[in-house]
């Protein structure tokens, strides 16, 4: 197995799930015509014959004016509302298969048992989505069911609809090839080739994305956007957009805020400026008028370099609303990122809280503020950032990173969920976690009171390797994403678990190894990391490997010291009232509870205070005893790792095997090296 398939390999079921799926795929008709219905059809088709291990030949597009020549007994019947019309009033199930109204909402409706008296179409099992998307959703999910012995019970019915309105990857893909901060290849984008050549990879692509219910997708590098929007780039993006639209996906840029001296001629980006202004609607116009579903601009503006408002002396949210403008009247979205720094806080933390938090109000409708997990830089472990309490009127997403800058890369095998979970359910009302609580991030981020546009995002981990990601096991992280971008309430067990099967099939030692591996993955690579809320004390700009002693470079708030502070007395960043008190930035109690040393989770302990060398954890070690001893944990959880790996390895095909195998020898290494070299370094100030 190349892992090319990822989580949608289709093995061959056996026993009760073969039956079952046999059974289902007897006559599929799929009501409706165009693209969308077209790639649904073929998805069955392809579902169902490697499910059962036999061509299914039985799948039939039908054209919405249905024709009762064609009348049979399917077992599967799947529509939308629309193309199904009034088959789901009265002549179909008992149902009116209603979807709730929603957009991007499915049912599946199980057929009942052979006692029920229903006869023809009763029979079948029926996927109605509210609209084409939803469909999609609902195609995915009927054979994800089947595949993972999921299926709802005979007779009932199943609803799914998304938790948030926008579920995004945002690529860092840039026009050369190459991926910032991409670990698995080159970029999927052929740019060269386009618009001439589509690759079928872009297919595959989308399935894997609409198959987990992700429906937006930023293609460029937010710092490589200064030429998309040339008029021969925006053709290429146009065949990209076509491929993308067939699987309920919409197409983004990534755009830079000085187009319009870049690309368009004038002498200034200002957003206050009529020529500027008609500039980008302009360039709006012509995107619409090739591209009419196209979603929007993401922007980093005035961050690490990046152009922005400032140079004019405007603010965020003059130049947001500029942009966002020239996008509504086509219905788009302008997404600006609060990923800023550096001008002029003490503490790097700070910045996009104070910055933000002051134009609350301040940005127009169709704009949000995309704002990364934590307040420093997709770190190991971060606690929440502050700013999600504070934006009540402000649109905002939240941005996750995929991709393992900070945490091995390529190379670990580190599962994401669980630190997702983690951010996603934090309750500012209480410190702890809480996803029910309307104060939680969930709840917050997904309220859709006035209208709200919501959304999630993530920054990819995908390249042109045959695995996609980096190893058999990264694509899971993509994979689980997607899964709690459509549903924040799922279990990280349950997905992993989904995730496996789906991938290696259902023998349960190989699925029960999996677990013991991944679920504890991300507290492992913290332990052998950063634990105790230490950060950023990779090396220099590539983020790999150990280098808490770094302390030269260009920037200050770049260097491990600048992070860790450690010198005679301890160890740790004082955020807290006595220092930079950033945690004022979190509303009560959470800034109270964060603020004192005695209160605060020892998980941020290092995060928000400057603790002595001696003072004794909960454990009863010191600081310095209690770090030398999760170093040496994380080390044994990547030993244990590979111990359970070799428990199955021989039930997994030898290439998968042995991938995986030499990706956690890197592993054990790279743990042991962050071990080697950060206990004797802080030991060093002692
Ligand atoms: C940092 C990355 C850098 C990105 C930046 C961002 O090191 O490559 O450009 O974030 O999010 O994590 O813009």
């Amino acid at each position: 197995c190349s892992g090319y398939d990822l989580w949608m390999a289709y093995n061959r079921l056996s026993g009760e799930r073969l039956a079952m799926a046999e059974d289902l795929c007897r006559e599929i008709h799929v009501y409706g015509e165009g693209p969308v219905m077209a790639n649904v059809a073929a998805e069955l088709e392809r579902g169902f014959s490697g499910l059962t291990g036999e061509k299914v030949k039985t799948v039939r597009l039908i054209n919405s004016q249905r024709n009762d020549s064609t009348r049979s007994r399917p077992s599967i019947i799947a529509g939308t509302k629309h193309s199904l019309g009034e088959m789901i009033q009265g002549t179909g199930p008992e149902s009116d298969g209603s979807v709730n109204g929603k957009p991007e909402a499915f049912t599946l409706i199980m057929p009942g048992n052979s006692e029920s008296g229903h006869g023809g179409e009763s029979d079948a099992l029926w996927v109605i989505g509210e609209d084409e998307p939803a469909l999609i959703y609902g195609v995915f999910e009927l054979l994800r069911r089947i595949t993972t012995g999921h299926l709802p019970e005979p007779g009932s019915t199943y609803s799914g609809s998304p938790a948030f309105n926008w579920r995004m990857l945002n690529h860092w893909d840039n026009f050369d090839g190459t991926i910032e901060r991409g670990y698995a290849g080159k970029s999927l984008w052929k740019w060269h080739e386009l618009p001439d050549r589509v690759d079928n990879r872009y297919t595959d692509y989308a399935r894997a994305c609409a198959s987990v219910g992700l429906n937006g997708s930023v293609l460029n590098n937010v710092n490589d956007a200064q030429t998309v929007l040339q008029s021969g780039n925006l053709r290429k993006v146009k065949a990209i957009a076509q491929v993308l639209a067939g699987w309920g996906i919409r197409t983004f840029l990534s755009v830079n805020f000085a187009s319009p001296m870049i690309i368009g001629g004038l002498d200034t980006a200002d957003p206050l400026d009529p020529e500027v202004r008609q500039w980008w609607m302009e360039k709006c116009d012509e995107i619409y008028a090739l591209i009419p579903d196209f979603g929007g601009f993401l922007v980093k503006a005035d961050s690490e370099g990046q152009p922005g408002p400032f140079s004019y002396n405007r603010n965020h949210a003059q130049g947001a609303n500029m942009l966002a403008r020239a996008l509504a009247p086509h219905g788009g979205v302008l997404i600006w990122r609060a990923f800023v720094y550096g001008h002029g806080e003490a503490d790097r933390a700070k910045t996009a809280y104070s910055t933000f938090s002051a134009l609350d109000g301040e940005f127009d409708d169709n704009c949000v503020i995309q704002i990364k997990n934590g307040a420093i830089d997709f770190q190991p472990r971060e606690p929440v950032h502050p700013l999600f309490s504070h934006l009540h009127s402000t649109n905002s997403f939240m941005e996750f990173q995929i991709t393992q800058e900070y945490l091995g890369q390529g190379n670990h095998i580190v599962y994401l969920a669980p630190m997702w979970k983690e951010i996603l359910d934090f309750d500012f009302a209480s410190g702890l976690s809480n996803p029910e609580s309307p104060s939680s991030v969930v709840s917050r981020l997904t309220n859709e009171r006035n209208g709200r546009i919501t959304g999630i995002a993530a920054v990819s981990n995908i390249g042109d390797e045959e695995t996609w990601c980096g190893s058999h096991f990264h694509p899971l992280n993509w994979y689980a994403y997607g899964r709690l971008a459509w549903n924040p309430g799922l279990s990280s067990e349950a997905i992993a678990e989904e995730w496996a099967v789906q991938t290696f099939g259902s023998d349960e030692k190989v699925i029960d190894v999996c677990m013991r591996m991944l679920l504890p993955s991300w507290e492992t690579c913290i332990n052998y990391m950063t634990p105790l809320g230490l950060h950023h004390i990779m090396k220099e700009g590539h983020h790999y490997g150990p280098d808490p002693g770094f302390d030269g470079g260009e920037r200050e708030d770049w260097r491990s010291t600048y992070y860790h502070r450690a010198d005679r007395k301890g160890l740790g960043f004082d955020r807290s009232p006595t220092g930079t008190k950033a945690t004022e930035q979190y509303p009560e109690p959470c800034s109270s509870l964060f603020g004192s040393m005695d209160t605060c989770p020892e998980k941020y302990l290092l995060w928000f205070h400057h603790v002595p060398w001696d003072r004794k954890l909960s454990s009863g070690r010191t600081l310095m005893d209690e770090i030398e001893e999760r170093y040496k944990t994380g080390v044994s959880g990547v030993e244990g790792m590979i111990s359970h790996w070799d428990e199955v390895s021989e039930r997994i095909d030898p290439q998968r095997a042995r991938a995986v195998r030499e990706k956690l020898e890197i592993q054990l290494a790279d743990a042991r090296e962050w071990m080697e070299v950060c206990v004797p370094y802080f030991r060093s100030f002692k």
